[in-house]
């Protein structure tokens, strides 16, 4: 299946802890795929640690890179964010150059997905981590996806709410200005409803921290798209 109809996405840590019957039920839950990613302590050893556990299943996997350092050959695809509302261009373009000078000949580039990121939880660790600056209205959000979709043509928006569940009308609102570019959605989905809820006008929902916090509840959020 194309990563484009991917409707639900769980969001593993590397550097969070997560025993073999866990992995099990993640991978086969009916997921479309699992994106290995996260904001600290992403090391090169725990990626493949983790990848390497998860190609036990039939699940695709997709690497969010946030490091350079932990860039492996073996997935799926690889999730390139651009944090457009972080004020440090390092998280906007630097940190994808100095990774394409390095890998930029060896590159599939089939595989490489641009995410055009805004960052909507300024309390999350990757708000802190980039420096983004919260986005005044919903119209500058609004802006920053049409951006994405006009001026960078990126295939997939990407509004982050790590740790906290966003606003539905501001989803709904993005969702109505997008065409051809996706709607990823992530942030605080705990339960089937929220999961429902967010995929009604998300193109596909990521479901992070609950897998850690209440693993049966998460589980429950993949029956939002079926
Ligand atoms: C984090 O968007 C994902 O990058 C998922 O967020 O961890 O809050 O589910 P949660």
């Amino acid at each position: 299946m194309d990563y484009k109809e991917w409707r639900h996405i769980f969001k593993l840590d590397p550097a969070k802890e997560i025993d073999a019957n866990a992995l099990e039920k993640i991978c086969e839950s009916g997921t479309d795929a699992i994106i290995i990613g996260g904001s600290d302590n992403v090391t090169l050893d725990n990626v493949i640690d983790l990848l390497m556990r998860i190609r036990r299943y039939a699940v695709p996997v997709a690497l969010e890179v946030s490091t350079i350092e932990s860039i492996t050959p073996g997935f799926d695809f690889y999730f390139i964010p651009s944090v457009l509302n972080s004020i440090d261009t390092k998280w906007v373009k630097d940190l994808h150059h100095a990774a394409t000078r390095e890998f930029g000949e060896v590159m599939n580039w089939d595989e490489i997905i641009p995410e055009g990121y805004c960052i909507l939880n300024p309390d999350c660790k990757a708000a802190k981590l980039t420096n983004s600056k919260q986005p005044e209205t919903n119209d500058d959000v609004i802006a920053y996806a049409q951006m994405v979709e006009h001026m960078f043509k990126f295939p997939v928006f990407y509004m982050e709410y790590s740790g906290t569940y966003g606003d539905i009308d501001v989803v709904k609102k993005v969702k109505s200005k997008l065409v051809n570019t996706k709607l990823f959605y992530g942030g605080g989905i705990q339960t089937e409803d929220q999961a429902r809820e967010m995929a009604t006008y998300a193109d596909t929902i990521i479901v992070g921290n609950q897998v850690y916090e209440n693993l049966e509840e998460a589980l429950k959020t993949v029956n939002a798209v079926k």
